[in-house]
């Protein structure tokens, strides 16, 4: 855990906060309650696939008395989305929709979502309020190496740095080379990046002979894959700086769904003004008022949103799996703990449930062994038993043999804390693939079917 400084005090001292940052807990479920009542009833009027859902379920929006309510409403899934492809989700006509992002679609058709001008006014409006709370200021020069396109993340974080008043270097990820140059000639105060990334660039400048703690950057804020805070000590102290979460996803909105305060740094507030959060159980997903799990509970997170306008969006299953914090820095909005990660990410070996996040905690609590690691799974011809094995490079002035000794640590201490046997394979430094973006940590290499 990171303390606050005097400096970092000061940082928010001096902010000046939204309104309804600093509201209490009542007037902010109010403005939920009354917010939650039309959207449910727009969504209903104007998309039809809500009107069918809600129909199916026999609720109504007139249903929706209190914000509990909200228990009683069916969910939304990414499968939702894809089966609406591309615009069926869309609640305004589309000469009313002013920008269209859309994830990658990897795992098939790709989802879409749009934003009329007013939903782009209040994205870049959150994003700013996070980078603030991040402890970015105006003025400041802000280099955004999230990549630029159809992903969110780019323009997304783009927006709310210019709406806050600073001057963005709209880099996008990759060309780490000339990162690393334009960090140095441009001397940015901040940088939005995914962990990954930054971890990446921190990891090329060694290897160019520059100091990563030397350069001019004091605030990092970093997001769109999980990390830990094993990973935020690591990236605090090679690159001297401060770093802090965001947190969003496409479907909701992108970046800036919530975002960590740099003088507690305890995990994201959800802007609660603009999204009503749940956490539900992921692997019985019943819905209904008593369904839904109480803060500090573990589960799946999901979302309702409040104001959007071209795609309004109800009781959306994130597969991200956390718990609801009572608000610190902004009292009235309540945090999420760290993302330990998505259920259809979750290794499932001999029967334990096993996520990256406690792979990277262990394994950055071993000096010998660097945050660079990837896990495959395979299963060896001839076994029912399927085997993992993580790939970690060893730190570069780590000996062979004293690696050989770290790698049964790493070993005994997953055998002890996750409850799984694997293998362990130190490599070569700078062996394993480099992140641009989101790292994929997992390689699957079962047979299929
Ligand atoms: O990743 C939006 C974003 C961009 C957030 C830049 C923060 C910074 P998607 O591509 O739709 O959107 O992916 C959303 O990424 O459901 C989580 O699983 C993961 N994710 C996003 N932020 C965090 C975070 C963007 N701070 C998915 N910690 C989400 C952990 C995160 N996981």
């Amino acid at each position: 855990m990171t303390t606050p400084t005097a400096e970092s005090a000061l940082a928010t001292s001096d902010a000046v906060l939204d309104r309804e940052e600093t509201i209490s807990r009542d007037e902010l479920e109010a403005l939920q309650l009354s917010r939650l009542q039309h959207t449910v009833a727009y969504a209903y009027d104007r998309v039809p696939l809500y009107k069918r859902k809600f129909d199916e379920s026999g609720v109504h929006p007139t249903d929706l008395r209190e914000l509990s309510d909200l228990g009683k409403f069916p969910f939304t899934t990414k499968e939702d989305l894809r089966l609406e492809y591309p615009f069926g989700m869309f609640a305004v006509p589309q000469n009313e929709v002013a920008r269209i992002h859309a994830s990658s679609g990897t795992t098939g058709r790709a989802t879409v979502v749009g934003y009329t001008k007013q939903d782009l006014a209040d994205w870049a409006k959150l994003v700013a309020r996070s980078l603030r709370a991040s402890g970015v200021r105006p003025g400041m020069k802000v280099h955004n190496a999230y990549g630029y396109g159809l992903f969110t993340g780019g323009m997304g974080a783009h927006a709310g740095a210019e709406a806050l008043g600073c001057t963005v270097i709209p880099i996008s990820g990759g060309q780490t080379e000339r990162q690393i140059q334009l960090i140095q000639d441009f001397e940015p105060d901040a940088i939005l990046a995914t962990p990954t990334y930054l971890l990446t660039i921190a990891d090329a400048m060694i290897k160019q002979g520059i100091d990563p703690a030397s350069t001019s950057l004091k605030y990092a804020v970093l997001g769109a894959e999980p990390w830990t805070e094993e990973m935020r000590h690591e990236l605090e102290v090679t690159m001297n700086l401060k770093a802090c979460d965001i947190y969003g996803l496409s479907e909701v909105m992108g970046p800036g769904v919530a975002g960590e305060a740099v003088e507690t740094q305890d995990g994201s507030h959800i802007w609660e003004d603009h999204f009503r959060p749940e956490i539900i159980d992921p692997f019985n997903p019943a819905v209904g008022v008593e369904s839904v799990l109480g803060d500090g509970q573990h589960g799946e997170l999901v979302f309702t949103s409040l104001t959007k306008q071209a795609l309004p969006i109800i009781r959306y299953r994130t597969k991200d799996l956390t718990r609801l914090l009572p608000g610190t820095a902004r009292p009235a909005h309540r945090r999420m703990g760290r993302i330990t990660g998505r259920s259809d990410d979750m290794i499932i070996l001999r029967g334990v449930n096993l996520f990256p996040s406690q792979i990277e905690e262990i394994a950055l609590r071993i000096p010998e062994l660097s945050p660079h690691f990837q896990l495959e799974l395979t299963r060896p011809e001839g076994q029912r038993m399927d085997q993992l094995t993580v790939k970690i490079e060893r730190r570069d002035a780590v000996s062979v043999e004293s690696s050989a000794t770290a790698a049964k640590v790493l070993q005994q201490q997953i055998k002890i804390h996750v409850g799984s046997s694997c293998a362990v394979d130190v490599v070569e430094p700078g062996s394993l693939e480099r992140s641009n973006g989101k790292l994929r940590r997992i390689y699957d290499m079962r047979p299929k079917g």
